[in-house]
């Protein structure tokens, strides 16, 4: 089947295949971490301390775009779900990402600036000022459109599939944990508070993964689902390796 859109035209049906054991399903997602863009020659730049700060900057800043994309992407998410266990878990991302500020019963006040003011502050610390990030001057058209390919596919997608499309996190601890051995050393001219973005990824990535796994596991049960679940990784890993494209091929990449 040829299609011009990531959308599947019908839920694959049970066409007499033996699933996959749930095993080897979760290493075969594993797999497809080799194309994850911690690879990238432009993110392999950034973590062996060759990029330039204009190159720093650059990439902070278009990579905020996806950061505001995300909280956008979850709520769609919960949007299509009717499964309030599920939305229960789920919600966890956005409060993540856009802060909160919870009245408690006894009148005390539970609050977090959240993911985006930190990926702010990150900006800030490269040397960014706050307006030219929020204002999104410097984000790349390619940048822009894979972003919001995820974001429509989100909204347009089964949410199960869009569960299955936020896995690209089995492979995110990673790249946080490498840019926080590696930035301070490499590039110690950004305050050392801008980094705390990537601090607080190093555990909300593993907390999110546990669910979006075993929704994902639980799910695509049947041996076309599970290839079907193996296609929307790739889509989304292309999305990220797509972002890191447009970037290299505009800031340039030294290797
Ligand atoms: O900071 C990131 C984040 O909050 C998320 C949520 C998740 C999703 O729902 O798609 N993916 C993701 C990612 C974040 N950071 C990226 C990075 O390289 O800093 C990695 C990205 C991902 O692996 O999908």
């Amino acid at each position: 089947m040829i299609r011009a859109d990531i959308l599947a035209e019908s839920v694959p049906f049970f066409d007499g295949r033996t699933p996959l054991t749930r095993k080897e399903f979760e290493s075969q997602l594993r797999e497809k971490g080799k194309v994850y863009h911690i690879f990238h020659p432009f993110n392999v730049m950034l973590n062996t301390g060759k990029a330039t700060p204009e190159q720093i900057r650059f990439w902070v800043a278009n990579r905020f775009y996806y950061q505001i994309a995300i909280p956008i992407k979850d709520a769609a998410i919960m949007a299509n779900c009717p499964d309030r266990n599920v939305r229960r878990g789920w919600v966890q991302r956005i409060l993540d990402h856009d802060g909160f500020e919870y009245g408690l019963p006894n009148g005390e006040k539970l609050m977090d600036e959240g993911g985006i003011e930190a990926w702010i502050r990150l900006g800030v610390a490269t040397g960014l000022t706050r307006e030219e990030i929020v204002d999104l001057r410097h984000v790349l058209p390619a940048v822009r459109y894979s972003v919001d390919a995820y974001i429509n596919f989100a909204r347009r997608a089964p949410w199960q599939e869009a569960v299955c499309s936020s896995l690209t996190e089995l492979f995110a601890p990673d790249i946080h944990k490498q840019r926080l051995a590696t930035w301070p050393e490499h590039y110690p001219w950004i305050e050392s508070s801008g980094l705390q973005y990537f601090r607080n990824r190093t555990s909300q990535a593993p907390r999110d993964v546990i669910q979006g796994l075993n929704l994902t596991l639980e799910y695509f049960n049947t041996r076309a689902l599970q290839e079907r679940a193996l296609e929307i990784l790739k889509f989304k890993l292309d999305i990220l390796w797509a972002m890191n494209d447009a970037m290299g091929q505009h800031y340039g990449i030294t290797a």
